[in-house]
């Protein structure tokens, strides 16, 4: 059984990540990907969304996650179950906040998940809030099909080099980095299919 988190500022794409894994699961479209393994969804509670400026759904993004989103499931061929926790990055909420010290606290398996497009300095904030963190942590690059610049990979070299050295500063190592797109996007796929084995093999190897 692995508890895994998912934690990280506001819109980074949380709650999008628990979604696409969650459809990959439905469609058996786990199955096909590298790595990948049949597994069955035992029980979804996307219930802590709360619907944002619905009369404005066009320019602002139309759900935040205030309780904590939660999906249980299993792998098919050795019954081994896993829960990924993924609750709201808007820390300024109290009880979006309880959320975060909550999960923070019961995931043995954090992931650091950073919105690429954006500047890191609002993201470390999140970060430097949260008080207790395990001495290993994932990383999570989202949003990869929006970052501008025409060299990503460099961009995200030295992108990743901040990261770690903030965390490293709180003597945080990183067990491995996943770059990905947690929209469903068919020009990205391989970066959608990378959103699903990220949790797949965090679980897997820390079962
Ligand atoms: N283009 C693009 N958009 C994304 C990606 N991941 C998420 N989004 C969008 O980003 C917005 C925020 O996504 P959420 O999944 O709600 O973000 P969150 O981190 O759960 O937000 P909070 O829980 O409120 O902190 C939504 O409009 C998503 O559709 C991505 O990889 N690429
Ligand atoms: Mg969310």
């Amino acid at each position: 059984m692995t508890n895994i988190g998912l934690l990280g500022a506001v819109s980074v794409g949380k709650t999008s990540i628990l979604r696409l894994f969650v459809k990959y699961l439905k469609k058996n479209m786990i199955e096909t990907i590298e790595g990948g393994k049949a597994c069955d969804v035992n029980k979804t509670d996307f219930s802590g969304e709360t619907v944002l400026n619905p009369s404005n759904p066009e320019t602002d993004k139309e759900t935040k996650t205030v309780h904590p989103n939660r999906v249980m499931f299993k792998e098919k061929d050795n019954g081994r179950a896993h829960t990924v926790f993924a609750p709201g990055g808007d820390r300024t909420w109290a009880v979006v906040r309880m959320g975060i010290i909550t999960i923070s606290r019961i995931a043995k398996q954090i992931v650091a998940v950073f919105a690429a497009d954006r500047p890191l300095k609002e993201q470390f904030e999140f970060f430097n809030d949260v008080r207790y963190f395990p001495k290993q942590i994932y990383l999570c690059f989202n949003k990869y099909d929006l970052i501008k610049e025409d060299d990503k990979e460099k961009f995200l070299k030295d992108y990743q080099e901040k990261v770690e050295a903030f965390f490293g500063k709180r003597k945080i190592k990183i067990k491995d980095v996943f770059i990905t797109v947690a929209d469903t996007n068919k020009e990205f796929k391989e970066f959608n299919d990378n959103t699903v084995r990220m949790i797949l093999d965090i679980a897997k190897s820390n079962a």
